[in-house]
């Protein structure tokens, strides 16, 4: 690397050797399932090689560990991964440098589960669910893992079809068995959604409730984030900042959306929405937040179309990629931007493009070089506005000319 880019990194306070150093310690776990045949409920096209039971997928998920050295990590759901001997698993893994990592309880996939599991007006049912997660929780102990990820596709599809205030209570009570089942060390991840398989109430909808419950529960409960769990438009890094403001940032299920829980490549629709995630994570890391640094990074999608492994590779390289914007933020820069009210200096990103402008012979900064120029201001003086300006500006010029600013306006121009 140019001695040119590292002194630039300097400038914004990122030493190469520091960046580098964050880039090895940041891993990110893959998902067994996104290694086997997934479709959509129209159909299941057959990848040729998909993995086919376990062991399939941790040789697959070893490929992609060998070619990104950062995903050792390895989440399965329990009933899709069940072996029996799970200590033979741990080894298997071990074998191919990798570990068991968090372990999913599967609570929607039993016919006794049509109504509910852990929120299921019937105690027998909820009696099932709890048992289902402590069994989890044994084989988390057995493969050496500490986590324990939880996402419930409890909910309603018609208005009173349920109490909703009960199914709460007894959400929170069959939460408590199972948090008291947690051995220390061991965390409990509480995953929400918005909606899907339910349609009118989903018991952990969103990322209060799952506050809720966490700081009902203890300390070892934590939100856990699936960016495909939201409805348009929400703002996940706002969600994140404030979650790690509370101390209670679990982990993330990357994946991208574009609809609803679409499950696609994670940074493949929305980039920049990643980029923030991450951006507020090292923002906060930076001032010395410790939830910033026990963070649990996992994959969670459905490759229905794509080669799963490479797919795999290609999310991997889309979170490494947001996460080394985020690490080349000129962190002072941007604090100086934010407090003197320098709205667009404190959105604008900089990075290694910074060096291509350089060789095209240009400034770094393509607005301060403009703002220096004077070139606004020289139009400013001599374009005096005439009656016949066209466009939206002149629109706005003239409104601004008949409406002078009174203490009483209001922020929208109005109809
Ligand atoms: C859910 C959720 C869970 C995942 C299941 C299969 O939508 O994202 O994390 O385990 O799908
Ligand atoms: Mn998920
Ligand atoms: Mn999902």
């Amino acid at each position: 690397m140019s001695s040119e880019i590292e002194n630039r990194l300097q400038e914004r306070g990122v030493t190469l050797d520091g960046f580098i150093a964050a880039m090895q310690q940041f891993s990110i776990e893959t998902p067994s399932w996104g290694y086997g045949d997934s479709g959509t409920r129209f159909k299941v096209f057959h990848w040729p090689g998909a993995a086919r039971n376990l062991r399939e997928k941790l040789a697959d998920a070893a490929q992609v560990q060998k070619v990104t050295g950062t995903c050792p990590g390895v989440a399965i759901h329990i009933p899709w991964d069940r072996e029996d001997d799970w200590r033979a698993v741990k080894e298997y893994a071990s074998q191919l440098g990798l570990r068991i990592g968090a372990v999913n309880p599967n609570l929607f996939q039993d016919d006794g589960y049509r109504f509910g599991s852990l929120s299921h007006f019937d105690k027998a049912i909820r009696q099932r669910a709890i048992e289902h997660v402590i069994e989890c929780i044994q084989i988390a102990q057995l493969v050496g893992s500490d986590v324990i990820s939880l996402w419930l596709a409890d909910g309603t599809n018609y208005p009173g079809q349920d109490d909703l205030r009960r199914r709460r209570r007894r959400l929170l009570e069959s939460l408590q068995t199972v948090y008291v089942a947690l051995p220390a060390g061991m965390r409990l991840l509480v995953e929400y959604k918005f909606f899907e398989p339910a349609f009118y109430s989903t018991d952990l909808p969103d990322w209060g409730t799952s506050l809720l419950m966490a700081q009902k529960l203890g300390p070892q409960a934590d939100v856990l984030v699936d960016t495909g769990h939201h409805p348009q438009g929400t703002n996940i890094a706002q969600i994140v900042a404030q979650l790690l403001d509370e101390d209670r940032l679990g982990g993330f299920h990357f994946n991208d959306r574009r609809y609803a829980d679409d499950d696609l490549i994670v940074g493949s629709q929305n980039p920049f929405e990643l980029f923030c995630i991450f951006n507020e994570i090292v923002g906060a890391g930076a001032e010395g937040n410790a939830n910033a640094g026990r963070i649990a990074y996992m994959i969670d999608q459905s490759h229905n179309i794509e080669p799963k492994i490479e797919a795999m590779i290609q999310s991997v390289i889309n979170v490494q990629t947001a996460y080394a914007k985020a690490l080349l933020v000129d962190r002072t820069a941007l604090r100086e931007a934010q407090e003197a009210g320098d709205v667009l200096e404190a959105y604008r990103v900089r990075s290694l493009l910074s060096e291509f402008r350089v060789r095209q012979g240009c400034d770094p900064n393509p607005v301060a070089a403009f703002r220096a120029s004077g070139y606004a201001e020289r139009v400013a003086r001599e374009r005096p506005a005439s009656a016949g300006s066209s466009g939206a500006s002149g629109y706005a010029e003239r409104v601004a000319r008949e409406r002078p600013a009174s203490a009483g306006s209001s922020g929208y121009p109005g109809a």
